[in-house]
């Protein structure tokens, strides 16, 4: 009797621990190599993974630069994020060698709002401060003029990228009773801007100038690198807030931490940094901002959200078809 072989499965190298129950699918659709110690991966050990896969699937901690992609072979196809941004992936030397690229979208948009809102309210009410407060067992009783935060209510937000995140952003904030404001490369429809009363600002300059509370929703790509610069951080007004949950490259942290400290402006809510998981320790000092460690888009949900993309990318571009989710063009 002939014997006829199973078609091999791909070799999917996964970098760090996912969860369970995502991990038990890849064990029964793809010859998967897991990271069941969640140990970040040093150059080498990308490397080496990167040489042996069909399909890796890295997260944010993975830096994929040309040096890491020099290693690949032939045979890797595929690089599917588990994650949106993929600022840390080398898009044009994975276009270069043919490689796919896709990611997460959309699963993350109303965690990430939801965090967005939580910084908001936590830097203009000084929630964490508050807290601290309270643990220090140094609380020497309610006083009027104590502890005074900042209303919520009326105040103008600025959102810098109307993408799907500033639109959940701007549904919640509208349900605080904030005015809408944004930025994007082009205007979003009006069907949304009415929802939602949204003002459109053409000028981030003229925007910035006059916000009470900036929240940045960009990737972060080469155009907006410290999209706020130095120059347009100087544009707020001494009251302003700055909320960063996208990527800590858009803002100028220096600058930033500068402000803050001269109190040049009011606060500011940080999920990302510049350097991660490295923090400055002058923003560590101040007690107007909330620091949070990249976790926007953390929750059980979210994550088995974003592995199911995972496998729905591998999976469809295994069965000869483009990624749903694909960042780049492939070459079908
Ligand atoms: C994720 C994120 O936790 O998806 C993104 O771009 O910034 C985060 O919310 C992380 O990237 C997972 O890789």
């Amino acid at each position: 009797m002939p014997h006829t072989q199973k078609p091999k499965k791909p070799v999917v190298v996964v970098t760090r621990k996912l969860p369970d129950i995502i991990e038990t699918r890849m064990m029964e659709l793809f010859d998967v190599k897991l990271n069941l110690e969640d140990k970040p991966m040093s150059v080498a050990e990308l490397k080496e993974a990167i040489a042996e896969a069909d399909v890796l699937v890295p997260t944010v901690t993975d830096v994929i630069n040309p040096a890491v992609l020099s290693a690949a072979g032939d045979n890797l196809r595929l690089i599917a994020n588990f994650g949106n941004g993929v600022d840390h992936i080398d898009l044009a030397t994975c276009r270069r060698k043919g490689i796919s690229v896709s990611n997460t979208p959309d699963v993350l948009s109303e965690d990430t709002a939801d965090m967005t809102l939580a910084m908001i309210l936590a830097t203009g009410r000084r929630l964490a401060e508050g807290e601290r407060v309270a643990r220090s067992g140094k609380w020497e009783g309610w006083s009027p003029t104590w502890m005074l935060g900042s209303r919520i209510n009326g105040k103008r937000l600025g959102i810098v990228g109307m993408g799907a995140i500033g639109q959940a952003v701007a549904h919640r904030a509208k349900a605080f009773g904030m005015s809408i404001h944004y930025h994007n490369r082009h205007r979003v429809t009006e069907e949304f801007e009415n929802g939602v009363d949204a003002t459109y600002w053409e000028s981030l300059d003229q925007m910035l100038a006059r916000v009470d509370i900036v929240s940045v929703h960009v990737p972060h790509t080469p155009a907006t690198y410290h999209l706020l610069s130095a120059r347009r951080l100087k544009l707020l007004q001494p009251h302003a807030y700055v909320i960063n949950a996208s990527r800590g490259q858009v803002v100028d942290e220096n600058a930033l931490t500068r402000m803050l400290v001269n109190g040049d402006i009011a606060g500011a809510g940080l999920d990302v940094f510049e350097n991660e998981p490295a923090i400055s320790p002058k923003l560590l000092n101040l007690d107007n901002v909330v620091l949070l460690p990249h976790m926007a888009s953390a929750t059980v949900e979210g994550r088995v959200d974003m592995g199911e993309r995972v496998l729905i990318n591998i999976q469809t571009f295994m069965d000869g078809h483009n990624p749903p989710d694909r960042v780049i063009e492939t070459m079908f």
